[in-house]
């Protein structure tokens, strides 16, 4: 276990709880995309950061306790990305989190939402977290004021400002499902405007974050979606199902670069998605972290972060 809270191992001495923000953030950062370093580079850059990509600040007592959860397969150059860029930024924040990268075994169609359940779960049985973060491997955050805690009521949406999207009006069809796709000129009245580079209102994909009671009262996560698209709002449609709402921070803090990348193989569009989503109503208490079977395959503490190998099944 890591050691919080306490002076130097074996001095017993009380710390200071960290400020609040941390006098460390230096606001707007710029990402670097070519050519990520070595993981042992990224290692030596990041000395206080302990086995399983764990990291407690050693001179003041946090008052933040963060789990990223990254769903992965074959992602590398991502995953240095990600690591070299996270680990500086959160050390900065002054928190103590841990990374855990959720990567799926075998060739069956890629499912997000599932690998995030068996993130979620599996960090909890190593730590009491206050807050997990559900973290793309290939976002990476562009201002060290978006703070990586939770909101204490409502579950938070951090990526608001993503490079790749600049899209003014969206189609909006029934309440909670809304998709980008081009409206038909026969829809124009379903067009609604939405803020800069969010694709439409309700879209939940890329980094969210939730508290422990907040992700039990959604009853977690769909386990039902096999390949892209979908199960970010289906995850929304969740939060107002259970009476919540989501939050985000200003469009000027939630800024965040995207790796560029094409799409992945066993990874293709989930034609069944739109199904799927007219059911999360009827669906979301029967399936999620209630109907949730996995093997975890191994569980390693990498220098950097905490891999969990897993097997989640095929799509039936
Ligand atoms: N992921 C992997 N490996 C995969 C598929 C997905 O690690 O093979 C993870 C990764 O964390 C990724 C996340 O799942 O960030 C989401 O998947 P995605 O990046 O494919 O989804 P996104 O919507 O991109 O970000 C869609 C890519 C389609 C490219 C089309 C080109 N215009
Ligand atoms: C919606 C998808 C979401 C996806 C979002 C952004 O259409 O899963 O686009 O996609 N929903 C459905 O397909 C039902 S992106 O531009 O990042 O490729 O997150």
């Amino acid at each position: 276990a890591p050691h919080i809270g306490t002076g130097p191992p074996g001095t017993g001495a009380q710390l200071k709880d960290c400020k609040m923000p941390s006098p460390l953030l230096v606001g707007p950062v710029s990402v670097r995309l070519s050519s990520p370093l070595s993981l042992e580079e990224i290692r030596e850059r990041n000395p206080l950061v302990l086995p399983g990509g764990r990291y407690s600040p050693p001179d003041c007592q946090p008052r933040h306790h963060t789990a990223i959860v990254v769903p992965y397969r074959n992602r590398q150059t991502h995953l240095r990305a990600l690591l070299y860029h996270l680990h500086p930024f959160l050390q900065r924040q002054q928190i103590h989190y841990s990374i855990y990268i959720v990567q799926q075994w075998g060739n069956s169609t890629f499912n997000r939402a599932k690998l995030l359940n068996v993130g979620v779960r599996e960090a909890l049985r190593d730590e009491d977290w206050g807050c997990i973060f559900l973290h793309d491997v290939d976002l990476l955050p562009e201002n060290d004021h978006n703070t990586y805690t939770c909101h204490n009521q409502f579950p938070t949406h951090l990526s608001v400002a993503m490079d790749k999207f600049r899209y003014r009006y969206v189609c909006v069809y029934e309440e909670y499902q809304c998709l980008y796709v081009k409206c038909h000129l026969r829809f124009w009245h379903l067009l609604v405007f939405v803020p800069p580079r969010l694709p439409y209102p309700q879209y939940f994909g890329g980094v969210s974050a939730v508290t422990p009671e907040q992700y039990m009262k959604m009853n977690g996560f769909p386990n039902s979606y096999w390949g892209w698209g979908g199960e970010d709002d289906d995850i929304a449609a969740r939060v107002r199902l259970s009476g919540m709402k989501i939050v985000r921070p200003p469009v000027a803090i939630g800024h965040y670069k995207m790796i560029k990348h094409k799409g992945d193989r066993g990874n293709e569009q989930n034609p069944r998605r739109f199904d799927l989503l007219k059911r999360t109503r009827l669906n979301w208490h029967s399936d999620g972290l209630n109907s949730l079977t996995y093997e975890l395959l191994s569980k390693e503490l990498q220098p950097l972060y905490t891999n969990l190998t897993v097997d989640i099944g095929d799509d039936p």
